[in-house]
Order: C-alpha cells, then structure tokens, then sequence
C-alpha cells in the first residue's frame, strides 16, 4: 500500500485525499512546537488538506524559550516535523524565516535542512506580479527591542493565559459551550494591547515601504490581519495556538486568510462535497 518503508509514519500520507486545497504558497507562523499551548493536530489535519508551490514557516515554528525552562514534545510535534520535510521531499519549496523564540536557527541562515531553507527574510513575488517582504516581525516589536526581560515575563503571562484558557474551555465543552478564546480576548478589549497591535503593524508598514514592496506577511503577534496600511499591503498568518490560521496565494495571485476552524465548519455544512465520490 504504501510506497516507502517507514513504519513509524502511520498515515494515509501518500494517498492525496479529496478536497485537497491547491495553492500555489501557504504561509504559517506561530506553531510553538515544544509547547502545550501547539495545536498539532489541528495543524496536522490543516498540512495534509493543503498542497502548495512553496510553503513558508514565517517563525516561531519551534519554541526554544519554552523548551529551554520545561522539555515538551509530544509524538503530535514530531509528526508536525516529519509531516513539513516530508512535503520539502515531495517538491514543495519550503522556506523558513526564524522568529524570536527560535532565534536559535538565526545562527543557520542560508544553510538548508532536510530539503528546508532558513533564511532570515524573503522577497515572494505572488502570480500577479506584487512583491512581498516576509518577515517574522519581532524586530519591529517595541517591547522585544527595547526590554528583552519584560518580552520573558510577557511571555510567561501569555502561557499562564493559554493554561488557564484550557482549563476554562474544558469546562465551556462539558457544558456543551464553543470553545472561546480568553487571551483573544484580552487582546483585543485590554486598551494597551490594541495600541501595541496598532504600533508593530504601523512599524512592519513603515518598513515595508522604506523597502520600496508592494506588501508584507508577518506573524509573531498572533493576531491574523489583511489589510492596507497607507499603501502597503500588511498580511499577518496569525499562529496555531488560539486562531489556527494560514495566509494563502490562489494561483491568481488572489490572498486570503485562511481560518481553520471556520474552513472545517463550512465544509461540514456542505456534506455532498466534503464526502469523498469514490475511494480508488
Ligand atoms: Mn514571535
């Protein structure tokens, strides 16, 4: 059945299964592998339903920050792993752009690993001829520049966050209750949260046009956005630990903000396309 040998691998991998998306990039960013907060098999599922051109890894795949204080890696975070050089293998370009909590791979750029290139920013020209500087953002983060210490402790709080989100939400699903983002929340009802979006977007902008591009894809601030900002299209993926979103390129050239959990749901909705027609 299968075409290679890896017992390890015990999926239905190399059978393209129906509704597959096509496109031509996907970008993701903010997996936080290494910590609970990943949602693997989510992003999993997300992985073996999209097959892209050229698949970029926009930072924060693998969370050293955490790793470094508690070692956490679960068969989920090895199966992400082997899942994105699998898709390098098969021909898709994969391209991955370090982040904050993996700065320890900044020390790699250029050098490619596993079929994977890391590199420390990217210039994507889509189908209909706009330029993109990808970047991960954290250099245009006030608070990662200017104190690195308060980003740590920022950063704790968001785990405490996310850990007192899993638990409540544990709670809103035995009481039958959609899942509910709390950090989400915060982000955006807390008034100095909103503003410092407000900032990194309007910096990531600002630099994009210094750069003479058409627009820009980022992450970092796990916050999924598409919109103009004074002339400069500012795209953000958004992350796999609360929104479960990718950015995506038509083969148009067309953009779009992909949403995981609200893509499972409109497919569910239209059963008669989302039931395979015949299995070969
Ligand atoms: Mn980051």
């Amino acid at each position: 059945m299968r075409r290679d040998a890896l017992p390890l691998l015990p999926t239905d991998e190399d059978n393209v299964p129906e509704g597959t998306l096509r496109l031509r990039t996907v970008w993701i960013s903010d997996l936080h592998l290494g910590t609970p907060g990943c949602q693997a098999a989510a992003l999993l599922a997300f992985l073996r339903h999209v097959e892209c051109e050229t698949l970029f890894l926009v930072g924060d795949i693998i969370d050293g920050w955490q790793l470094r204080r508690h070692w956490y890696w679960p068969q989920a975070h090895n199966d992400v792993v082997q899942k994105l050089l699998r898709k390098a293998r098969k021909g898709t370009r994969v391209i991955f752009v370090p982040g904050n909590h993996d700065e320890f791979a900044r020390r790699y750029l250029g050098h490619n690993f596993g079929g994977i290139d890391v590199v420390e920013e990217h210039i994507h020209t889509t189908a209909d001829g706009r330029q993109l500087w990808v970047t991960h953002g954290d250099l245009f983060d006030g608070v990662i520049q200017c104190a690195k210490w308060l980003a740590y402790v920022g950063d704790w709080a968001y785990e405490l966050t996310l850990r007192i989100n899993r638990h409540f939400n544990s709670l809103r699903a035995r009481l039958g209750l959609p899942y509910w983002s709390l950090s989400k929340y915060l982000k955006l009802k807390v008034k100095r949260a909103v503003s410092y979006v407000g900032d990194f977007e309007a910096a990531v902008a600002r630099e994009a046009r210094e750069r003479g591009v058409h627009g820009v894809v980022c992450g970092h601030i796990h916050h999924a956005e598409m919109r103009d900002i004074g002339g400069i299209l500012y795209c953000n993926d958004g992350d796999w630990v609360e929104s479960l979103t990718a950015l995506v390129e038509h083969a148009d050239g067309r953009l779009e903000i992909l949403d995981w959990a609200q893509h499972l749901a409109q497919r569910q909705a239209r059963p008669a396309l989302a039931t395979p027609a015949v299995l070969a």
